[in-house]
């Protein structure tokens, strides 16, 4: 059984970019591109501890993600008061990333500062 009633189309080798067949524009409203899926995103979720110093997390949401100073000082806050927080969302590598980096700057001053990864 053919999967498509009107033959091939871009995306099967001849055409630009996966836009769908034009002879079937309007058939399918959410339909315009095929195989163009978005990346998964991922958050990073720092949490809370009772050692890590708060201005060093708000310099790792500024250095590491990006944050503005009053950004950062509002995550750092949010994690204090409710244990955790989303520094980020990236896809999977850039997330691990992140991380990484989180948990070496930490271990390198010596301060207990955990993140992770959860899928959006
Ligand atoms: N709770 C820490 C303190 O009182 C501050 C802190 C905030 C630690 C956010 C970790 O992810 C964290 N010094």
């Amino acid at each position: 059984m053919p999967k498509d009633p009107v033959g091939p189309g871009p995306g099967d080798g001849g055409g630009l970019a996966g836009l769908a067949d034009p002879r079937r524009e309007g058939a399918l409203a959410t339909e315009t591109r095929r195989k163009v899926a978005r990346p998964p995103r991922f958050k990073v979720l720092l949490y809370n501890d009772d050692y890590t110093p708060m201005e060093f997390v708000v310099d790792i949401l500024e250095r590491i993600f990006e944050k503005s100073p009053s950004a950062a000082t509002r995550i750092m806050l949010e994690i204090h008061n409710g244990g955790l927080g989303v520094a980020g969302v990236y896809v999977l590598e850039v997330a691990e990333t992140k991380v990484a980096q989180v948990h070496h700057a930490a271990e390198e001053r010596g301060y207990p500062l955990r993140g992770g990864v959860e899928k959006e």
